[in-house]
């Protein structure tokens, strides 16, 4: 009865979302799970491995015929990237720096890759000889990673590659071995590294395989040895996400390399590369502007959402100093303007090629990247506005009336990068949208 109770919701929630109404809070979704993730809306991640010596993309390089290939990627044969970890020494790998590094970026939270697809372990296991420990480095980096994390305050993720493209027996052997395996190494990093505050699973590579690694069990098995963590969405089959049973949707939905949607009843969280669209180092990439990157954070803010920031470090154990400053410059802004993002939802108003809006109890900010032809009108709120002010300077012209607020920033006032607008209310933000669906924005701004 409860299972189809959950098909019925999910099928519900799902029409919900196509009809652009928004998700309506789940019930067994714990928002006292989340809060700290609502909060903390930006996180780093970090996609490494031995791969990094060929600067190609991580497991997606390694030639060979499998599920799904994205054939272009393939550029070092089998053999050659089968033993890159033979020569991968990353002397230069100091995990205080990297903690640093995120935490002046204004990031709450890390996410490590512990095994990518390639099936190359980033941590101690017991369960496989290819592994870190059997590389000229040998450190354990994830928990090298895990001790500067709680050391420092910073909220640790691991990410863990359900596929695996070195193991003998995914897909192509007995998968019930494979499953063994990996319950095991997933039992290893929920064991021996502390608290872990998020499980970032990437989906199996085919969902008619997915009974045979024993999905509940291994959720079980998280709750039990780590009863906080969130799970993100893909714990179970590729692409299918948010279509199977409501209970492997897991915590949150991850759009991945472009924002995500308006969407207040469930939390949700992008991931981007920074540099050349590609997650592990690429030297010479193509890296986001400090305004687009801004611009990213600031678009996923206003959704309701999460930006997981994407960093590939160079085979020497360093992330890239033009990385590092671009970081950095985002932690700048944060410094000065992070009361509009950090503890904030998004809404009330929906956002768009305008900009958006963010709010905390009786504040709205508004973000405004694009105003159009030369004001911003927006619908009318419930609540009076008693005061406002631009935290990005400018000198601008309010009024709110019964059917509206209009805004007017001459050019000269208005921020490049994002014009940020602080309105108190004399009532809760959040009773302006009850039902967590966001105010349509006239047509008339961009
Ligand atoms: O194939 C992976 C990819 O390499 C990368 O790890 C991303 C990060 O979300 N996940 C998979 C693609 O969806």
């Amino acid at each position: 009865m409860k299972r189809l109770v959950q098909i019925l919701y999910g099928l519900l929630a799902g029409w919900l979302v196509l009809a652009g109404v928004g998700w309506p809070v789940s019930a067994d979704t714990s928002e006292q799970k989340l809060a700290w993730f609502r909060d903390a809306k930006f996180g780093l991640f970090l996609h490494w491995g031995p791969a990094s010596l060929t600067g190609k993309e991580l497991s997606w390089s390694r030639m060979g015929a499998r599920p799904g290939d994205i054939v272009a990627l393939q550029e070092v044969p089998v053999e050659v990237y089968d033993n890159l970890y033979k020569d991968f020494n990353p002397v230069k790998f100091n995990a205080a720096e990297w903690v640093r590094i995120a935490q002046d970026a204004g990031m709450k939270y890390l996410v490590i890759i512990t095994k990518h697809h390639d099936g190359f372990s980033m941590f101690h296991t017991k369960h496989s000889e290819y592994g870190i420990a059997n590389t000229p480095f040998g450190r354990d980096i994830v928990k090298e990673l895990a001790d500067a994390c709680h050391r420092a305050g910073l909220r640790f993720g691991v990410y863990y590659s359900q596929r695996d493209w070195y193991h003998p027996e995914y897909l192509k052997g007995n998968n019930a071995n494979y499953a063994e395996f990996l319950h095991n190494q997933v039992r290893e990093l929920l064991s021996n590294y502390g608290k872990v505050d998020i499980v970032w699973f990437d989906s199996f590579g085919r969902s008619d395989l997915v009974k045979d690694w024993k999905v509940y069990e291994l959720l079980d098995m998280i709750h039990k040895l780590q009863p906080a963590a969130l799970v993100n969405n893909r714990l179970a089959i590729l692409g299918d996400y948010n279509k199977g049973p409501r209970d492997l949707w897991g915590d949150y939905d991850t759009p991945e390399e472009r924002i995500g949607s308006f969407q207040h009843g469930r939390a949700w969280e992008s991931c981007m590369t920074l540099v050349g669209r590609q997650w592990s180092y690429r030297p010479g990439g193509r890296m986001y502007t400090r305004e687009e990157t801004i611009r990213h954070l600031v678009n996923t803010a206003t959704g309701d959402g999460n930006l997981l920031l994407n960093v590939g470090p160079t085979p020497a154990g360093e992330i890239e100093p033009r990385q590092v400053e671009r970081l950095r410059e985002v932690g700048q802004w944060l410094t000065r303007y992070g009361e509009s993002i950090y503890s904030t939802r998004g809404g009330p108003f929906r956002n768009g090629k305008w900009g958006g809006s963010t709010y905390r109890g009786k504040t709205i900010y508004l973000h405004v990247i694009d105003w159009g032809a030369s004001r911003l009108d927006l619908p009318p709120l419930k609540a009076k506005i008693t005061k406002w002010a631009s935290l990005t300077g400018g000198k601008a012209t309010l009024v709110q009336t019964a059917s509206g607020i209009r805004i007017i920033m001459p050019v000269e006032g208005r921020d490049p990068v994002d014009t940020i607008l602080r309105l108190d209310l004399d009532g809760p933000a959040m009773s302006e949208i009850p039902a967590g669906v966001p105010l349509a924005v006239p047509a008339s701004n961009p």
